[in-house]
């Protein structure tokens, strides 16, 4: 069968933020970004400035107003600090934006092309969940350093020696209750994307974790987008509180693929980036141990550093998750080192969502 919507992978995450400066910062020196290009005032922006920084293959561009009345401006009120944007990287902006449109999506920008001294770049938007958008790019005509309007700066401070991270693994959004499966289709339909093995049932949703959630990815594996619902629970659900706090559906998570996450922890812990705590009872259990068999590190080492392990039929994975990192409890990300696995770290969900819950009683919103 033929790919309806090749897509090469994700283009960037935009954030919309309230001090894309300060947000600089914060991606540089804790999360040991590059800073690669900017606009603003001083480059024909007037209205908003933009900050993309790399680490790898993943890129995010943060966008900040300078003055009010903006729609970034509005955003932030709205959801606080946030994505807006899941660009793709696609080889045919034309075919996938006509293809979208016609199996449902809404349209938000028809494609048109940017130019510069470095080349053409094919854009064009269609809606998601919430106020989020993909926006579809194609650069395969482009040379320079991330789109026209944009100049190539350089990094606020020394990137580190290695790269805490080196791609985007996943982006996951929290839509409302009963709308998970149309999102599913959405991305069925208009994407071609198909379901992947790992979900979150009724079974389980209704034992410990308050949320559903199915994965649907591009035929490469490359783009893997999953989508949670709260699940009616004892407890208030994680996905409501997000859904309560960030004003409507939205982007909820990004993992970042890392290839040695002990170290990354160890820097970004030592920068200040706060993680989820994990109880001493999740490394000291047997049937941990007899879980996971032989990996990479000693449980110490990964008891050491909150760092959780999965493992199923196609190997092994570490992961660990931040917390919230705005004011709101809304987005955080999670780092994820894969020996083989695929999957989401399904071993892990009962811990992980007891922390989150731990997270939510501080917050008073349990
Ligand atoms: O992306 C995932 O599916 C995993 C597990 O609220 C997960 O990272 C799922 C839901 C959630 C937090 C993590
Ligand atoms: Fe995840």
């Amino acid at each position: 069968m033929s790919d309806v919507f090749p897509v090469h992978g994700m283009d960037s995450v935009v954030f919309a933020v309230g001090n894309a400066k300060q947000a600089a910062h914060y991606y540089s020196s804790a999360f040991g970004m590059r800073l690669v290009a900017y606009k603003g005032p001083e480059t024909g922006s007037r209205d908003e400035v933009a900050y993309v920084l790399t680490s790898g293959s993943a890129r995010f561009e943060l966008r900040g107003s300078v003055r009010p009345g903006t729609e970034i401006a509005r955003h932030v009120a709205e959801h606080g600090d946030g994505v807006i944007d899941l660009a793709l990287d696609v080889p045919d902006v034309e075919a996938a934006y006509a293809h979208a449109v016609k199996a449902g999506a809404r349209g938000l920008e028809e494609p048109y092309t940017a130019e510069d001294e470095h080349g053409k770049v094919v854009l064009a938007a269609i809606a998601t969940y919430g106020e989020t958008r993909h926006t579809l790019v194609g650069r395969a005509n482009y040379s320079g350093h991330y789109l026209p309007g944009y100049v190539p700066v350089q990094p606020l401070i020394e990137p580190p020696a290695k790269r805490y991270f080196q791609a985007i693994d996943h982006c996951v959004g929290n839509v409302e209750l009963g709308k998970m499966d149309e999102w599913v289709d959405f991305y069925k339909r208009v994407m071609g994307f198909t379901n992947m093995a790992e979900f979150i049932g009724d079974d389980i949703a209704t034992e410990y974790s308050a949320l559903m959630s199915k994965v649907v990815a591009n035929g490469t594996r490359k783009v893997k987008f999953p989508l949670n619902e709260p699940a009616v629970s004892r407890k208030k659900s994680q996905i409501d509180e997000y859904l309560e706090f960030y004003g409507g559906p939205g982007v909820q998570h990004i993992a970042l693929a890392t290839n040695d996450i002990l170290r990354t922890v160890q820097q970004m812990r030592a920068a200040g980036v706060e993680f989820l705590d994990t109880p001493d009872s999740y490394y000291d259990d047997p049937a941990l141990r007899e879980r996971i068999g032989q990996v990479r590190a000693p449980i110490e080492e990964l008891k050491k550093h909150r760092i959780l392990v999965d493992r199923d039929e196609d190997g092994y994975l570490l992961q660990i998750f931040t917390k919230p990192v705005q004011d709101r409890p809304t987005v955080f990300f999670e780092f994820i080192e894969r020996h083989g696995s695929l999957g989401f770290g399904k071993g892990n969900f009962k811990a992980l969502f007891e922390a989150i819950e731990r997270e939510q009683e501080r917050r008073g919103n349990l």
